[in-house]
C-alpha cells in the first residue's frame, strides 16, 4: 500500500479519497473499482462495466437501485471520479454518455534531469534528480490519481529545452522510464518525451538534416526501441529553431519537413508528434518600428497549412507572444484549417505572479475558447505548475489551475465559476458564505493582477529573465524585447495597417475591430494602438488617468482580497502558505503600483486627478 493518509504531500482536491492506494493496481478499470469500493464501502459500491470500444467515454446509470459506471478501460476511471466528485460535492450526476472533447489532454513539464524546473515555482522536480529518474513511487501514484481525476491523459516528462542527459531517457535510461510509465498506467496517464531535434549529432551522425536517410533511420530505430519498452508511449514534443537551438531551418528545410520526418518515424506505433509553434528567433532592434515579433509565428507557419502529416499536432500558445496576462488570441489559431492545432497555456505562472500572487486562470481560458472557437483546435495542452512542494503547486490555490485545465480539456465549454466552486468544495470544508468568498476572489484575481501589473494590453514591463516584479524599460532596448515605446507624449504600439500591420493577420471582422479605436477593447488598447496620454477613453477618463487609476485600484483590491481570504478557516498548513504568499503579493502589488505610476508620471508630467501619492 502507498499510504497517503499521513504522508508529507497534500491531497489537494482529492480530500475525499483518503484510502491508501494498493501497489498492485494494474489497469484503470481496477483503479476505478478500488476507488469506488474504498469510498462507498462494500454494500454500496457501484458496479463497473468495461466496454472497450467506449475508450475515454463513460456513462453513469442506476440499475436495480445500484449505480453502475460503464465505459472504456479509461472511461470507467473518469466515470468513477465523476461519481465520487458528485457525491463529495453534493452535485448532480452527469447524465448521458460523457466523452472528452479533446482526445489529447497534455501536461507539459519543464523538468530538467538535474532536478531543477524551468519556470518552476513549487520546488524541485518530482521525478528527476542528479541526472536520473528519482522519485517516491507513492507520490507518483498520487500524482496519477490527481491527473486522471482532472481528466489529463498525457504527461510530457522533460523540458522542451532538452538539456543533457535528458536525451538518454530514450536510450540507456529506457528501463527506468518504463518503470516510471508503469506507475502511471493504472491511471490512464501515458508518457511523452520532449525530443532534441539535434540528437543524431550527439550520437555519432554528422548531420541532423531531416532529409538525410541516415537521420531518418536513426529516428525510426529510436522510436522502435521506445515503443518496445513502453507500448502505450504517447509520442514526442519538439521545440526547434528557437533561441539559437537547431531545427530544420538550420538545414534549409521547412518546419513541416522537420515535423513530418519525426512523425513518420513514430507513426507505425500510433505516436503523436507535438511540434511547438513557439519559435523564438525574431530578434528586433528598438530603433526599427516596423519589425514586430508578434507577427513571426504566423509568417512562419501560415504558409505551411495543410503540409503537416496526420499525426502532427502544431502547438500554439494562446497569444502571439508568451503567456502574458493579456494578449489577443494568436492569429495562427484562426488561420490553419488544414492543420491539427493544440492550444497551449501556462499553468506555471511565469508572467502571472509565479504562484505567489493569486491568479486563477479559468476566466482567461473562457475568453480564449470563446474567441477562438473550441472546434478550431484538436488538443489542449498546458505547461505544468507542479513541483516537489508538499502541496504540489506552491500556492495551495494554484492547484485550481491544474484541476481546471483538465476540466477544460475535457469540456472547453466549462463554466469558470462552476469549476472554481467545484475545486473549492472538493479541496476545503467551508460554509456556503466562506466558499462564496473564496470563489469570488479567485474569479477576480486575474483582473486584479492585470490592473496592478499591465493594464490596457501593455505587457512585458517585468524584470528581465526572472519575469517577476516591475521594470517598465527592462526589455525596452533589448533584441528580444517587446516594447511599450513610452515617451513623453505617447505609449503603446501601432499594430494597425499604418503601423506594423499585425492586425492584418486576423480574419476580417477581428482585424477591423482591433484596428478601429471605436471598437478595440480597452483591455487591448495599447497592444494595438499608440496613443497620447490625454487620449479620451470611452469612460470619460484620460488614458493617463486610467493608467493611474488601475494601478491604485489593483493594489486596493489586492488588499481587500487579502483581508477577506485571511479570515477563511483553511487547514493550518494551507493558511500558513496563503498568508505568507499574500504578504508577498501585497508587497509586489505595491511595488508595481508605485514604479509604474512614477514611470508614467515622470514621462507625462501628468498629475493624478485624485491627488493620490505618486512618487517623484
Ligand atoms: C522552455 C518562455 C520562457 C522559457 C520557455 C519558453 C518556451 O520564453 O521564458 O523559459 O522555455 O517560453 O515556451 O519554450
Amino acid at each position: 500500500m502507498f499510504d497517503i493518509q499521513d504522508h508529507r504531500f497534500g491531497k489537494t482536491w482529492l480530500k475525499a479519497l483518503s484510502a491508501p492506494l494498493p501497489e498492485t493496481l494494474a489497469s484503470p478499470s481496477e483503479t476505478a473499482r478500488f476507488e469506488l469500493g474504498a469510498y462507498f464501502g462494500p454494500s454500496e459500491t457501484p458496479s463497473v462495466q468495461v466496454i472497450p470500444e467506449m475508450g475515454d467515454s463513460y456513462r453513469i446509470e442506476r440499475k436495480d437501485g445500484l449505480l453502475c459506471v460503464s465505459g472504456g478501460e479509461t472511461g470507467v476511471l473518469y466515470g468513477a471520479y465523476a461519481l465520487l466528485f458528485a457525491s463529495a460535492a453534493g452535485s448532480k450526476l452527469p447524465e448521458q454518455t460523457q466523452t472528452p472533447y479533446y482526445p489529447l489532454r497534455v501536461l507539459s513539464c519543464w523538468d530538467n534531469m538535474d532536478g531543477s524546473v524551468e519556470r518552476g515555482y513549487s520546488g524541485r522536480s518530482i521525478w528527476f534528480e542528479g541526472g536520473h529518474l528519482c522519485y517516491e513511487p507513492g507520490r507518483i501514484c498520487q500524482l496519477g490519481r490527481m491527473l486522471a481525476s482532472a481528466g489529463i491523459n498525457v504527461l510530457c516528462l522533460n523540458n522542451v529545452n532538452v538539456h543533457y542527459p535528458a536525451q538518454e531517457l530514450m536510450l540507456g535510461m529506457l528501463p527506468e522510464l518504463a518503470a516510471f510509465a508503469g506507475l502511471l498506467r493504472p491511471f490512464g496517464v501515458r508518457l511523452m518525451l520532449s525530443a532534441d531535434f539535434s540528437m543524431p549529432l550527439r550520437y555519432g551522425l554528422d548531420t541532423a538534416d531531416t532529409l538525410d536517410e541516415g537521420v531518418q533511420r536513426w529516428w525510426r530505430d529510436r522510436a522502435e526501441s521506445v515503443w518496445k519498452a513502453i507500448p502505450d508511449f504517447a509520442g514526442f514534443m519538439v521545440k526547434a529553431d528557437s533561441e539559437h537551438r537547431p531545427g530544420p531551418n538550420a538545414y534549409g528545410r521547412t518546419h513541416a519537413e522537420g515535423a513530418n520526418m519525426l512523425a513518420r518515424a513514430i507513426a507505425p506505433f500510433g505516436g503523436t508528434l507535438i511540434w511547438r509553434a513557439f519559435v523564438y528567433d525574431c530578434m528586433q532592434d528598438w530603433r526599427d518600428t516596423k519589425t514586430d515579433r508578434a507577427k513571426a509565428a504566423y509568417e512562419l507557419y501560415k504558409p505551411l497549412d495543410g503540409c503537416f502529416d496526420e499525426n502532427v499536432v502544431l502547438q500554439v500558445k494562446h497569444g502571439p507572444f508568451d503567456f502574458q496576462v493579456r494578449e489577443p488570441v494568436s492569429p495562427l489559431l484562426l488561420s490553419m484549417p488544414g492543420t491539427r492545432l493544440a492550444l497551449e497555456v501556462q499553468l506555471a505562472q511565469e508572467y502571472t505572479g509565479q504562484q505567489t500572487d493569486i491568479y486563477a486562470m479559468p476566466p482567461m481560458w473562457r475568453e480564449v475558447f470563446d474567441t477562438v472557437g473550441k472546434d478550431r483546435v484538436k488538443a489542449f495542452t498546458a505547461v505544468s505548475n507542479l513541483g516537489r512542494d508538499a502541496n504540489w503547486t506552491g500556492h495551495p490555490f494554484a492547484a485550481l489551475n491544474l484541476f481546471a485545465f483538465g476540466r477544460f480539456a475535457w469540456d472547453p465549454d466549462t463554466d469558470p465559476e462552476q469549476v472554481t466552486r467545484l475545486w473549492a468544495r472538493l479541496t476545503y470544508s467551508l460554509e456556503t458564505a466562506q466558499e462564496d468568498t473564496l470563489v469570488k476572489w479567485l474569479m477576480r484575481s486575474r483582473r486584479i493582477y492585470e490592473k496592478y501589473t499591465s493594464n490596457l494590453g501593455l505587457g512585458w514591463m517585468v524584470t528581465p529573465n526572472s519575469h517577476y516584479g516591475p521594470n517598465p524599460w527592462g526589455y525596452e532596448f533589448q533584441a528580444w524585447g517587446t516594447y511599450n515605446r513610452a515617451d513623453r507624449e505617447k505609449v503603446g504600439i501601432d499594430r494597425t495597417f499604418s503601423g506594423t500591420d499585425y492586425v492584418g493577420q486576423y480574419p476580417e471582422k477581428m482585424k477591423n475591430e482591433y484596428a478601429d479605436l471605436e471598437t478595440c477593447p480597452d483591455d487591448l488598447l495599447l497592444f494595438f494602438h499608440r496613443l497620447g496620454y490625454g487620449y479620451g477613453m470611452r469612460d470619460g477618463r484620460s488614458l493617463i488617468q486610467r493608467i493611474y487609476d488601475d494601478h491604485f485600484d489593483g493594489y486596493r483590491e489586492a488588499e481587500e482580497m487579502a483581508e477577506e481570504l485571511l479570515t477563511l478557516p483553511l487547514p493550518p498548513e494551507d493558511m500558513a502558505e496563503v498568508r505568507d504568499r499574500m504578504l508577498r503579493q501585497l508587497a509586489n502589488a505595491r511595488e508595481w503600483r508605485d514604479v509604474t505610476n512614477t514611470f508614467f508620471r515622470r514621462l507625462s508630467g501628468a498629475e493624478d486627478a485624485q491627488g493620490r501619492k505618486i512618487f517623484a
